[in-house]
């Protein structure tokens, strides 16, 4: 028996038509079909003067429902859906809680009036996943709110709260108290009037100009991506055509976008990040309640871990062993905050708050109270192990303990301890109050509810995370260790890094790989007294090239920290070639590109083998959200099985690479 998803109740004239389809309420197609069927129904009983629309659970209708996506449609689509409540001759009113995003806005829309709770969300997220509203989004919005704002929600597809969507004309009312009683008596008020329908009313044209700026302004955030410049076309068309020439022309451009590879790739991302924090043996483990967090080390890394956990409401005690760096990463965390008040994400109060959770310390033992530590000390073994020791002695009975270590052994780590169980890895990425990614870092001996423990803390804290077994440089470093490898084998061979930076940043990166060691210093693990002039970096290194902050590195820097190319670091470079034997010759796009992406992707097929990842899409949230791989390619491995991997294998045995038995077995 199929389940029953929606509910009906005639209340002295309003008709209440309550659909639940847990745990989002999801657009399904039992779901249209009850719509469909729930307004008919209204239209025909003479009992029936108004219709409400709302939604049992936690939330109004989240959107169409993204696992029918890819798969033939069912009728009734959700076009006719929205027609039909726009049709009805009887006033509709949407009754609105939790988020209504997607199709669920859309429904809302064809509504003849909008009823909010407090605390309720508005989007059109579409964009997110490389795709725009299909069931009247883009027609609707501008009509509402006007085309400059609609280009905002949709083409950014971030919500607007309740009192933000009265204020623009999204809805008509945030409900004070009860909110379907709200929307009753609300409906009730309306009975007798005609209807007032979106489609009715006219969006206002704006000059060219208008979409031009907001094309410029967001061209970084644009690039790569179909479906912005099909947004803004999609919202010209509410301005220039009818509405129903308009709709017509919008569904034409969400169908080319909905059979895209883009859209496929977004849905990969969208469900594997969600695949990600799920992990077998965990069901039913509770998490340790984290209260007060205590960070070891102030630097860059610390400070930023600081910031995350205080902007989600944790205590924080910062840790330094001296004065002057101690005052460093403190003001650093306060400026942050202060900041986030200045450009109006935070308010004054709120910051208040925060800063009031935050303390600081030259005291390792004041760390005694708190309920998790993350150490983001120097990356060195004995440095580690000395402050785990120390936090050993210090910290209360289940107090988990957490190292932030990019590349260093968890085991050897947590030996120092006489509580292995309680250790876990949290590998933040930099910034780390911004960057999404978290690798939780799952020791030989790491509890469960520790594990669950780190889970919970990323959810908290808005990290996707990613649990990855304890290997030298877990998933992401250790991928990037061999791009990295090919990339300065493919500079010595003679590839310049300008050519190695295009061919990647036209994939879609953000930034090439020289550019990215340049920022980072090329010095990073590197000392004049050990150097031996054995790969290129120390060669660049010893002649004082040690990346943007020297001036000079692969590139050299302008006045304004442009790259530019360098005469001198290429002739480091010619000059290690000849030392090395090695020929120099022209390398195509093509073949750079190659070793760009497959011996990576060849790596990551070995940490699945290994079981160090748990699944190829782990793989891709790991590389989306902490090293800049282009969301419309779906992440490595997803890229790797579009492009077929006996073709990713034939390219590799091109290149003279023999790929693993693991990368084979895909
Ligand atoms: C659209 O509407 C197109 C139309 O314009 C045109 C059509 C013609 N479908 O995120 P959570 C599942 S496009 C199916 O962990 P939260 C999710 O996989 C759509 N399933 O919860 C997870 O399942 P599981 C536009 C969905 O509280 C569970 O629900 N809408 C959908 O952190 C809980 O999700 C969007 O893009 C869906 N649409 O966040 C909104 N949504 O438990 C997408 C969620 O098995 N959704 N699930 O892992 C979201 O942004 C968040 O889920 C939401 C809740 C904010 C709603």
């Amino acid at each position: 028996m199929t389940r029953q998803v929606s509910s009906w109740r005639v209340d002295d004239g309003v008709a209440i038509l309550m659909l639940d389809n847990p745990p989002v309420n999801a657009i399904s197609a039992a779901v249209r079909s009850a719509l469909v069927d729930g307004v008919a129904r209204a239209g025909a009983d003479d009992a029936v003067a108004a219709i409400v629309v709302a939604c049992a659970g936690r939330t109004f209708f989240a959107g169409a429902d993204l696992r029918e996506f890819g798969k033939p449609s069912i009728p009734p689509f959700l076009t006719e859906v929205v027609d039909a409540i726009e049709a009805c001759p009887k006033p509709v009113v949407a009754a609105i809680h939790g988020n209504a995003l997607g199709g669920g806005l859309e429904i809302a829309m064809a509504c003849h009036y909008r009823v909010v709770a407090a605390g309720g969300r508005l989007g059109l997220p579409e964009v997110k996943l490389a795709l725009m509203p299909g069931a009247r989004g883009t027609q609707h919005l501008p009509r509402l709110v006007g085309v400059e704002k609609a280009l905002e929600i949709i083409a950014l597809g971030d919500p607007v709260g309740a009192e933000e969507a009265a204020a623009i004309g999204l809805v008509d009312l945030v409900a004070p108290g009860d909110l379907v009683e709200t929307a009753v008596a609300f409906a009730r008020g309306k009975i007798g009037e005609t209807p007032r329908r979106t489609r009715d009313r006219v969006a206002a044209p704006v000059p060219e100009t208008v979409y031009e700026a907001f094309a410029l302004k967001h061209a970084r955030k644009f690039r790569g991506f179909d479906a912005p410049p099909a947004i803004i076309a999609s919202i010209r068309a509410a301005t220039e055509l009818p509405f129903a020439e308009g709709a017509k022309r919008e569904r034409e451009i969400f169908l080319k976008l909905r059979e895209g590879p883009q859209n496929e790739a977004m849905r990969h991302v969208f469900f594997a990040e969600r695949e990600a924090a799920k992990v077998p043996g965990l069901d039913g483990v509770e998490p340790r309640s984290i209260a007060q967090v205590g960070v070891i080390g102030a630097g860059t890394m610390g400070s930023g871990i600081a910031i995350a956990l205080l902007s989600a409401g944790l205590n924080v005690v910062l840790y330094e062993r001296d004065t002057a760096a101690l005052e460093r990463g403190a003001t650093r965390v306060r400026a942050t905050i202060e900041g986030n008040v200045r450009s109006g994400r935070l308010s004054r109060d709120r910051a208040d708050e925060v800063l009031s959770a935050f303390t600081t310390t030259l005291d390792l033992d004041a760390l005694a109270g708190a309920d998790l530590a993350i150490e983001a000390a120097f990356e060195t073994m004995a440095v580690k192990q000395a402050i785990f020791a120390q936090l050993d002695k210090t910290m209360r009975p289940g107090a988990v303990l957490a190292s932030n270590t990019s590349y260093l052994d968890l085991d050897e780590i947590a030996a120092a301890t006489s509580r292995p169980a309680d250790v876990v890895g949290l590998h933040f990425f930099s910034p780390a109050n911004i960057m999404k990614l978290l690798e939780v870092v799952r020791g030989a001996q790491t509890a469960p509810d520790v594990l669950a423990t780190a889970l919970a803390l990323a959810k908290r804290i808005h990290k996707v995370a990613v649990v990855s077994g304890n290997a030298w440089g877990f998933i992401g470093n250790r991928m990037l260790a061999i791009r990295r490898r090919e990339a300065e084998a493919m500079v010595v061979e003679g590839a310049s890094p300008e050519q190695v930076d295009r061919v990647l940043e036209d994939f879609g990166f953000p930034m090439g790989p020289f550019r990215v060691a340049d920022l980072a210093g090329l010095d990073l693990g590197w000392s004049a007294e050990t150097s031996t002039g054995s790969t290129i970096r120390e060669c660049l290194n010893e002649a004082g090239r040690r990346g943007q902050k020297a001036g000079k590195g692969f590139f050299d820097y302008d006045e304004n920290r442009r790259p530019v190319s360098s005469p001198e670091a290429e002739a480091i470079i010619a000059r290690f070639a000849a030392d090395q034997g090695i020929g120099r010759r022209t390398l195509s796009d093509q073949e750079v590109l190659d070793r760009l992406l497959w011996p990576m992707v060849d790596e990551g097929a070995r940490l699945l083998g290994e079981g160090i990842a748990m699944r190829a899409s782990d793989i891709d949230v790991v590389w989306l959200n902490g090293y800049g791989w282009p969301a419309w390619t779906g992440g490595p491995m997803y890229h790797a099985r579009q492009v077929g991997i006996a073709e990713v294998c034939r390219r590799l045995e091109v290149l003279g690479h023999n790929p693993s038995d693991a990368l084979r077995s895909l």
